[in-house]
């Protein structure tokens, strides 16, 4: 089975942000979940972001991954990741997924160790020509660096024989269903 990615360079191996929109965001070499790359997020008071706008064409529905760590042993930023959907006149249709990280939940890259988020879209509203993947770290003075890699955005047929591997065992997630979106709440037990 041929699993179609649509995100480019998605673990940033080309040592560079193409095709990525970004702000307070520098690629590093210093820490990668996989290959030799990952993108750095600034903390502390900015906010910083990585944009990332793909193709889709309903009735797709997608599965959206992303591999998180934070830098240091300052508390983590708090995070919010989400998929909004537009027609080709970027008028806004609606979201498709929403997850929300709150401070201090990320583990320190220095451990080994990442949060791997595993999450599945909403149906594409009709009209629907492209998805904006954004994530965005929040303003928290004195807050980490936060690291991101590997960012995926699967067609859901291309996933079927993924083994799903979310967030770690210690990790529970709410997730509720709003109006059709996807919002998903995580926090450490
Ligand atoms: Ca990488």
């Amino acid at each position: 089975m041929t699993i179609e990615n649509k995100i480019s360079n998605g673990g940033f191996e080309i040592s560079t942000f193409s095709p990525w929109i970004y702000t307070n965001a520098t690629i590093t070499s210093e820490f990668c979940h996989s290959g030799s790359f990952t993108a750095r997020l600034s903390g502390g008071s900015v906010n910083s972001y990585l944009i990332h706008f793909v193709e889709v064409n309903p009735p797709e529905r997608f599965e959206f991954l992303v591999s998180l760590a934070k830098v240091g042993t300052n508390p983590s930023p708090p995070l919010s990741l989400s998929v909004a959907y537009y027609n080709a006149s970027f008028v806004f249709l609606g979201y498709g997924l929403i997850i929300n990280i709150p401070a201090n939940q990320l583990p320190n890259v220095a451990m080994k160790t990442w949060l791997e988020l595993n999450q599945t879209t909403s149906p594409i509203p009709l009209g629907t020509t492209q998805a904006l993947v954004l994530i965005n770290k929040l303003p928290l003075a004195g807050s980490a660096d936060v690291v991101v890699d590997d960012v995926s955005f699967l067609t859901i047929d291309s996933v079927i024989e993924l083994m799903r591997t979310t967030a770690s065992d210690n990790l529970s997630s709410g997730s509720l269903r709003n109006n059709g979106i996807n919002i998903v709440n995580f926090f450490f037990q």
